[in-house]
């Protein structure tokens, strides 16, 4: 098959003419010169060098969609886990080969360059990473979009291992400052907070609210360009920080108090300061809440300047803009908007609900109970006195008029619905203020969806029968394919031709080649070198010396019980346990990997995370086994770490309790760049197993109907236990000081959550059907040519998980976006 011809480059720039921006920007930029620059110098110059033309596309951009004043999305998230730019930019640019090439004219290798740029890890994981991915597809499909979030000073914690256990240590992402992003001080907004309302009665006898804030922060907005693949449009990504607004007391601080006026002034910056690091667990925290309402109030206030720069009609305010709330963290954008409408433009409540009602959409990440968002209506009317009064407005309408009308007199429905929940401690209910006010409300992936309509929302699905929609997640194949793997991207060029970049779909091309022994060697050659990579990463990183003969096994995402690396660690121990038992067991040499972060106040995850540490110790260090077995756990698992493991990978660990992984997006990552899954019908495993087929794909355990069953006829883990006498023998290992030696018990609280404390993940009962997928992977990878089909197999099916196809969804089913392509 011929590769087809690249279409034009969007910059005709040669590396010569490259390699002269990136010496001027070292000159002029940087200040130093090629004889004294470091590696950090040449990143900052070449990254300069890129925004030459990355500015001037976004001014394009600006001005286009100003005047053109076409509808817009804007994708409200806490959270954006962008990882590093450089190489992203570059192949967006479609000028990395450049690039790669003028700086080795320059005696730098362009890989070693990228490596000096910090993470901007302002993302905890999958929601995160999701909206990471999605404004890049939003900008390369020619979708006018805004991201808005937090500026934070410090993204995630950096994790490090001491004796095995983990200790958070600050990021600084941004500490030397950071090329990407511009400071627009023309666009600052004020935050008002706490204080009272007023009601007034006006001389015509209408009654108005008064919001007295007590205190006002200032948002400040940084703007990173985000750049299309063929960097045709430039949309950003705008992240507020906060500083102390023009209340601030700078008489105090006049008169002596200069302390005082210090310490004001640390409170205002502490808002964007920290990203919280829990994952999937909300803190009730006051700061938490700020966080929250500040960049919603400056995202609301920004999005509607910008919508009456071209606009005097509000009517029309649906029409020219839609707001997606990226899970219930901006749902507070809601009663802001409410606010403005009412308090400040005048608008009667029909008026302004009309407008909100038609602009809020939604996205639910999840059903894990502990996750949903609720905040104690006394700390929300001390911070937000205005904002509950419009809460509590929209529920009393909701209740009398919508589920008064539906069930009719039945207050024990009336009770189960409430926005409010009532109870020693009133609660606002964030997912039910968002499913009330929003146009439409999405799960991620089919079986979520199913399961947010039947298990989490069945009433409001009655009620509003149109509204909850599915939209399937997908990555960006520009950076988890393209950059992450460039020889099976280079591989794929000359095999399908170079437009599968843009249309995933393409890749299913080279399924007629899945059986071809010379393209099954091509790919599996690739496959061996990313391996070896990972072999000197992991030296470097752990000290575990491993081969890359191994089947690498790897499970990465965040350290939570229901993604169940315990069940993994079980299985590794049971691994061990038969290689004690017979030395010379006929098994394919296996190196398990993990990468996780553990929420810092989460007890079991860290656990978890020092047994596997534990374990790792002790298997790695055992002559007897002969390097059949090793573990290796990657300290500091981000985004840059991923793009390493990921093209590394031959089989990917998918294995939630069925029903509790909305969708997942590892999976998709991994098994676009050829890794087996082995997983349980989850999320969007369920779909991945759709395209690859069944005989593609290791598929365990229960599914959620019987995981249901199972739960509602008892689950008793001692049932396993007694029966299984390997089990049985693994879990009692865990009580002794064999991995822990003078330490008896140190590993005890996994056993004890995995029997005396219920197995709530029912860890037990999936165990023996996961041992025999592991074995099934054993078997199979023995056979090369086999296992070769299936990971061609699995990488060239992948066309569905293309984030543009996400995108497309979402503007077909919920946001109704027209193109708007910008000129060079
Ligand atoms: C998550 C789900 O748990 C994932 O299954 C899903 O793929 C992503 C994106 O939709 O959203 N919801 C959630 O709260 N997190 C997810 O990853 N958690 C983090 O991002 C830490």
């Amino acid at each position: 098959m011929a590769a087809k011809k690249k279409p034009a480059k969007p910059f005709n720039l040669t590396s010569t003419e490259l390699k002269k921006k990136i010496i001027h920007h070292l000159h002029t930029t940087l200040g130093t010169h090629e004889d004294k620059a470091n590696d950090k110098a040449w990143w900052n110059a070449t990254c300069a060098a890129v925004n030459e033309l990355v500015f001037d596309q976004l001014t394009n951009t600006q001005k286009t969609h100003a005047k053109k004043d076409t509808r817009a999305v804007n994708y409200l998230s806490l959270e954006f886990l962008m990882g590093r730019l450089l190489s992203n930019n570059l192949h967006n640019l479609e000028l990395f080969k450049e690039a790669q090439s003028a700086l080795k004219s320059l005696g730098k290798d362009i890989y070693e360059v990228c490596e000096e740029e910090p993470d901007m890890a302002l993302g905890n994981g999958g929601l995160g990473r999701l909206a990471a991915c999605f404004i890049d597809s939003l900008a390369t499909l020619d979708y006018p979009a805004i991201g808005y979030g937090i500026h934070y000073e410090h993204g995630l914690f950096r994790q490090e291992f001491k004796d095995g256990h983990q200790i958070e240590r600050p990021d600084s992402w941004r500490e030397y400052g950071n090329p990407w992003e511009i400071c627009r001080p023309e666009s600052v907004q004020e935050v008002p907070l706490y204080g009272y309302v007023e009601t007034v009665i006006d001389d015509d006898g209408s009654m108005r609210k008064v919001w007295h804030p007590s205190r006002k922060l200032k948002g400040v907005p940084w703007d990173i360009p985000i750049v299309g693949y063929g960097a045709k449009l430039v949309n950003v990504l705008r992240l507020w920080e906060s500083k102390p607004g023009e209340a601030f007391d700078w008489d105090v601080f006049n008169a002596g108090g200069y302390v005082d006026a210090q310490a004001e002034k640390a409170q205002a910056e502490t808002v964007s300061k920290v990203l919280y690091p829990n994952d999937s667990t909300p803190q009730g925290k006051e700061l938490r809440l700020i966080q929250q309402y500040f960049f919603c109030a400056c995202s609301v206030k920004d999005i509607i300047r910008r919508f009456k720069r071209a606009n005097q009609d509000w009517s029309v305010f649906p029409d020219k803009v839609a707001i997606q709330l990226n899970d219930t963290h901006p749902a507070v954008a809601v009663p802001e908007l409410m606010r403005i409408l009412m308090d400040e433009e005048g608008m009667n409540w029909q008026q302004a609900w009309e407008i909100s009602s038609q602009t809020f959409a939604y996205t639910n990440h999840t059903l894990l109970p502990e996750a949903l968002e609720n905040w104690p209506v006394a700390m929300f009317e001390h911070v937000l006195p205005r904002h509950l009064e419009i809460i509590y407005e929209i529920n009393r309408r909701f209740l009398e008029n919508e589920v008064e009308a539906k069930w009719p007199g039945d207050d024990a429905m009336k009770r189960k619905l409430s926005i409010i929940q009532e109870g020693d401690e009133r609660m606002v209910r964030m997912a039910y203020l968002s499913v009330v006010s929003s146009y439409k409300v999405n799960g991620v992936a089919a079986i979520h969806t199913r399961l947010v309509k039947k298990d989490l929302f069945p009433e409001f699905n009655d009620l509003y029968p149109e509204k909850i929609v599915n939209v399937t997640n997908g990555v960006t194949p520009r950076r988890w394919l393209k950059a992450a793997n460039p020889e099976l991207a280079a591989l794929y060029d000359d095999t399908v031709g170079v437009d599968w970049p843009t249309n995933l779909h393409k890749l299913k091309d080279a399924l007629p080649l899945a059986d071809d022994a010379k393209f099954q060697k091509k790919f599996m050659s690739i496959k061996r070198k990313n391996k070896e990579k990972l072999v000197t990463e992991i030296a470097k990183l752990t000290g575990v010396e491993v081969s890359a003969d191994a089947i690498f096994d790897i499970q990465i995402k965040r350290l939570h019980e229901y993604k169940r690396q315990q069940l993994n660690l079980i299985h590794i121990l049971t691994l061990y346990r038969r290689l004690l038992e017979n030395p010379d067991l006929d098994m394919v040499p296996r190196v398990f990997i993990f990468g996780a972060k553990a929420a810092p106040g989460y007890h079991m995850a860290k656990q978890i995370i020092f047994a596997l540490n534990k374990i790792a110790d002790k298997v790695n260090n055992d002559n007897r086994i002969q390097d059949k077995l090793k573990v290796v756990f990657m300290p500091n698992y981000r985004v840059s770490l991923a793009e390493k493991l990921i093209p590394a990978a031959d089989v990917s660990e998918q294995i939630s309790t069925a029903g509790l992984e909305a969708s997942g997006t590892g999976n998709m990552k991994l098994a676009l760049n050829g890794a087996l899954t082995v997983g349980t019908l989850d999320g969007a495993n369920i779909e991945i197993a759709e395209e690859v087929g069944d005989d593609n794909i290791f598929i365990f355990g229960l599914d959620v109907d019987q995981v249901e069953a199972v739960k509602t006829n008892g689950y008793n883990p001692f049932d396993y236990y007694y029966s299984n006498p390997e089990l049985k023998a693994v879990l009692d290992w865990l009580d002794t000081d064999f991995f822990t030696p003078g330490q008896p018990g140190a590993l005890s609280d996994i056993k004890k959550s995995l029997l005396d404390w219920g197995d709530q993940y029912l860890c037990l009962a999936d165990y023996q059907s996961y041992c025999d997928a592991q074995n099934e992977v054993d078997v199979t990878y023995r056979d090369k040519k086999l296992w070769a089909k299936k990971a061609i197999i699995n990488s060239a099916t992948m066309g569905k998980f293309n984030s543009d196809r996400s995108i497309q969804d979402y503007v077909d089913t919920i946001w109704h976006l027209e193109k708007c392509p910008v000129k060079g």
